[in-house]
């Protein structure tokens, strides 16, 4: 027999837990609603999420899972991820880990279809045309993917998957917006990215909240082939819901339309672009350096790249994804507890990533120094983006007429040149090379003697500068007419 005590002792507990489970769901939700900075855009429609599923695959929503702790939970923007089968497993798992672990909604597209620990990745190019397909060797790769008895990485040491995989990779950018509004219709924003491109969620929620998606968008980072202007895909591209509505919905088997296209084109962000354009009459919209094609190590810090808010970078392998989250979600935990939280801007990763690390000099090490070029002209012959980056010699100061002689001396030429000419330098081999931006770059094979390559930063110029901007008064966001 129950007593009266111990139901009123149950009932106390079964209260406290309701109690725990909605202020939990709450705290989860708090960025979203409460933080003037994340309020998420919520234009109205919104789309259920998928039956059965609490998100794309196996795992608690964001909104429950302390890791994304005070990251914005928006119902209004997907993400999809392009991947392809030679790669999908070096490169999926660490995004499933950390990015997109908080974000609400995703879709990942191959070239083959599978499951990676439990989430499905989608075949971009199950509904290519057949006569596109057909005696068409892009396609090799593809099809020895599916006659695959084992692993795909197995298989593929009797091709070449980075030629081929490149190949392949045009086919899909068309295929998977079709596919993508078809599976997700009712989305205010669709983010297409590469598996190596890192999304700064916080940021781009923030972002998206201030523009119109009602208004038809395509935001990149543009780039050109013959004159056509598309947004790069590595960096990223935003579709508003209009501009994909317009591509897909008026436009029935829009994706097989452009099959035959893409076989004699060079990439499928440029077919994208090209299918927008003819179908929905959208033109990419300048978003660099907010949508950005670099990351940490390879990101020019100076007067272009620094109070502006970033929202991709590319060419991340999973270790600079893993590192670049546990920064970002240290840097989102301080900006609330601030009070006043603030983007996430260039300037922080400069902060982060090489402030610490500039020194004089760095043996072994490639700066990504190029702005201008000093060298011997008589010594040998030099190719003609050298001699096309040098000064006129009578514009030479004292230093600059023996930058060429040692690493010493081009950091001597370095010094004496104000900012705008150089902050650091680069010399290898006879050449010395200078730049207005501040790089981290990399290490480079060890060389000796004059092979060697020796990078430096002017540390005092930098510092001087750099404390200088301080503070950033004003946010540049891009220019968008929305
Ligand atoms: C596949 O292509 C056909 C022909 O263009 C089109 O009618 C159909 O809607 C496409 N299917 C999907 C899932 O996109
Ligand atoms: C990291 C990197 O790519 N560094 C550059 C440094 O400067 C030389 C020019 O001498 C470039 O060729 C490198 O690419």
């Amino acid at each position: 027999m129950f007593t009266r005590k111990s139901i009123t002792i149950a009932l106390c507990a079964a209260f406290s837990l309701l109690l725990l489970l909605a202020t939990s769901r709450r705290l989860g939700g708090w960025t979203a609603i409460d933080d003037p900075l994340y309020q998420s855009g919520g234009h109205g429609h919104h789309p259920p999420p998928p039956p059965g599923h609490n998100g794309p695959g196996p795992r608690p929503h964001p909104s429950e899972n302390p890791d994304c702790a005070g990251y914005p939970i928006p119902d209004n923007i997907l993400v999809i991820m392009k991947t392809g089968a030679s790669e999908s497993f070096n490169r999926v798992p660490t995004q499933l880990m950390t990015v997109l672990k908080c974000v609400p909604d995703f879709l990942i597209f191959s070239d083959m279809e599978q499951k990676i620990g439990g989430y499905p990745v989608y075949d971009s190019l199950s509904n290519v045309s057949a006569e596109a397909m057909e005696g068409n060797s892009d396609f090799d790769l593809y099809r020895r993917q599916k006659a695959c008895p084992v692993d795909v990485e197995g298989c593929n040491k009797q091709g070449n998957p980075a030629t081929e995989g490149w190949n392949l990779d045009k086919y899909k950018n068309v295929h998977m917006a079709e596919q993508t509004y078809k599976m997700r219709p009712g989305y205010d924003w669709y983010v297409f990215v590469d598996a190596d491109t890192y999304v700064l969620w916080p940021n781009l929620v923030h972002w998206l909240g201030k523009l119109n998606p009602n208004k038809k968008h395509y935001l990149g980072s543009v780039t050109l082939i013959q004159g056509f202007r598309f947004g790069h895909g590595g960096s990223g591209y935003i579709v508003s819901k209009a501009s994909m509505k317009a591509l897909v919905d008026e436009n029935p088997g829009v994706g097989q339309k452009y099959d035959l296209r893409a076989k004699r084109e060079c990439c499928g962000d440029y077919v994208f672009a090209l299918a927008l354009k003819d179908n929905a009459d959208v033109s990419v919209e300048q978003m660099w350096p907010t949508i950005n094609g670099e990351k940490p190590a390879t990101l020019p810090f100076g007067p272009w790249h620094w109070c502006h808010p970033i929202v991709t970078m590319h060419h991340m392998n999973s270790e600079e994804i893993n590192t670049f989250w546990e920064f970002e979600r240290r840097f989102r935990r301080e900006q609330i507890a601030s009070g006043k939280p603030r983007p996430l801007l260039i300037k922080d990763i400069y902060h982060e990533y090489l402030e610490p690390k500039l020194k004089r000099e760095q043996l072994d090490w490639d700066n990504k120094s190029d702005d201008r070029f000093y060298v011997d002209i008589s010594a040998k012959q030099w190719d003609e983006g050298t001699l096309h980056r040098m000064k006129p010699a009578n514009e030479y100061n004292e230093l600059e007429k023996v930058a060429h002689r040692s690493a010493s001396d081009c950091e001597a030429a370095c010094k004496s040149l104000p900012p705008d000419d150089c902050v650091q330098y680069k010399y290898e081999d006879g050449k010395c090379a200078m730049h207005r931006s501040f790089i981290l770059g990399k290490p480079v094979p060890k060389k000796e003697g004059a092979k060697q390559s020796i990078s430096g930063w002017d540390v005092e110029k930098i510092k001087e500068w750099t404390e200088r901007e301080k503070v950033c008064d004003k946010i540049q966001w891009p220019n968008l007419s929305s």
